[in-house]
């Protein structure tokens, strides 16, 4: 496997720091000890299929611009083929374990549903012997139910039932093909499950109709053996201008709502907390407190712009506040880091591809180290104990277990008189928070 990316060698190695080889890991030592796991267990990265192999990186203003090597066959399952030996070279050589896909990233869609499905599975077969070769795992399949015209008014929230037969046929196979190809994961992203315009939308209908596809996918999946967790990916917007998987707050409100707490957890992306106006650790942290935080998008985005630019991860304070609430609740069970990511327009070599990962990797390994760390030495849970340590007693104690009223707590509040104010200490944490980062 030296076909596309000739230039790189076998196995990028981890170098260290002090290492000038752009094609070296500086922090990334895969089995570097973190705690009692090494960095490899830590941080399930996975490669996403769609951005590194099928981006060409066209925007609204022009066409493709990247140069890749493989795709190049005039028939469309050669040309998966070529895609799928690119994806395995590059996944092996870089030393990444997973990888992630739609349908219709690896196989073309046919003229009927049959022939889409006799696509995916001849293209599965594929990816079954090479995931055999080379020991990379599947973390999760997902249908693309968004790019082709027939969902442009939704997939499963669609107002015709056709539309979203053909939904549902996609999900079937896509997760035959997730549990053939051992993921523990299986992925909803709600692109185009939302509205523009209410003046013809019933909101109330089409989220009822994309619970019935949740609830149809969850009895499917079960009875061919899918032992993994559902996700599901929050996206305040982009495609429609109200996606209904707004953040995770909204979406913990869905899957309770529709009863499906019990199968489903949540897949965080960076990017996508951005855009709900919320900070990555945030969106994290609410996942996380309700027990639901089963696998992330790492990637970000640009800062002065109100789109899904779904850059690499370079952020270390991010990566390693990301990193805190991922060891608080002891790991990813079925999910893992999945880099949902494009290099940039003009970074049109493979090389760069190369880089982009590299770079991602590092910043995590990083950010495992300093949460570690911080996490270790109780720098912000010993404030943050005695910040919330007058409910561990006395009426604290009394309005957590629900036995206080509010008499009770007017008399409490009249006899006390006024509260000692204390400060939050934001800027000194902060302070610590880069001190770690740095010397870490
Ligand atoms: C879109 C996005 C998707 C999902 C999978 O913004 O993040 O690629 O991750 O469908
Ligand atoms: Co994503």
């Amino acid at each position: 496997m030296n076909t596309y990316f000739p230039e790189v060698p076998e196995r990028i190695p981890y170098e260290g720091a002090g290492s000038d080889n752009p094609l070296s890991f500086k922090y990334y030592d895969a089995q570097a000890k973190v705690g009692s796991k090494t960095m490899e267990q830590h941080l399930k990265f996975a490669v996403a299929y769609w951005h590194t192999f099928k981006g060409t990186g066209a925007d609204p203003f022009g066409g493709g611009s990247l140069t890749r090597a493989w795709a190049t066959a005039t028939n469309p399952m050669d040309a998966a083929i070529q895609t799928l030996d690119a994806n395995f070279e590059f996944i092996s050589k870089l030393g990444i374990r997973y990888w992630c896909f739609h349908d219709r990233d690896i196989a073309p869609e046919g003229a009927t549903v049959a022939e889409s499905r006799d696509n995916l599975s001849v293209v599965v077969e594929k990816a079954l012997s090479y995931q055999k070769a080379t020991g990379v795992k599947l973390l999760w399949g997902t249908a693309n139910c968004f790019s082709h015209a027939r969902y442009t008014h939704g997939a499963a929230t669609n107002p015709d039932p056709l539309v979203f037969a053909h939904a549902a046929a996609q999900v079937r196979a896509a997760l035959e093909a997730t549990v053939v190809l051992g993921g523990t994961g299986y992925v909803f992203w709600g692109g185009r499950e939302g509205y523009s315009s209410l003046l013809n939308t019933d909101m109330k209908h089409e989220r009822e109709q994309i619970a019935a596809l949740l609830h149809m996918a969850v009895a499917y999946g079960r009875s061919i053996g899918f032992k993994g967790t559902f996700f599901i990916e929050p996206k305040p917007r982009e495609p429609t201008t109200h996606q209904y998987d707004y953040d995770a707050a909204t979406v913990l409100g869905f899957l309770r709502e529709f009863d499906l707490l019990d199968d489903f957890a949540l897949n965080i992306e960076a990017n996508h907390a951005t855009l709900a106006g919320h900070t990555f650790h945030h969106e994290l942290q609410v996942a996380s407190d309700a027990g639901k935080l089963g696998s992330i998008d790492v990637n970000r985005g640009d800062p002065t712009c109100g789109w899904d630019t779904d850059q690499f991860p370079a952020d270390l304070s991010e990566a390693a506040l990301a990193m805190m609430v991922v060891l608080r609740q002891r790991g990813l069970a079925h999910g893992g880091l999945n880099f949902d990511a494009k290099v940039r327009r003009g970074s049109f070599d493979s090389t760069d591809l190369f880089l982009a990962h590299i770079g991602g990797m590092d910043t995590f390994a990083r950010g495992l180290v300093v949460a570690h760390r911080l996490l270790e030495d109780k720098v912000f849970a010993k404030p943050m104990s005695v910040r919330y340590s007058g409910y561990k007693r006395g009426m604290g104690k009394r309005i957590l277990s629900g036995a206080a009223t509010l008499t009770e707590l007017e008399a409490y509040a009249d006899r006390d008189g006024e509260p000692e104010r204390i400060s939050g200490r934001q800027e000194g944490l902060e302070n610590i928070l880069n001190r770690y980062i740095l010397e870490s």
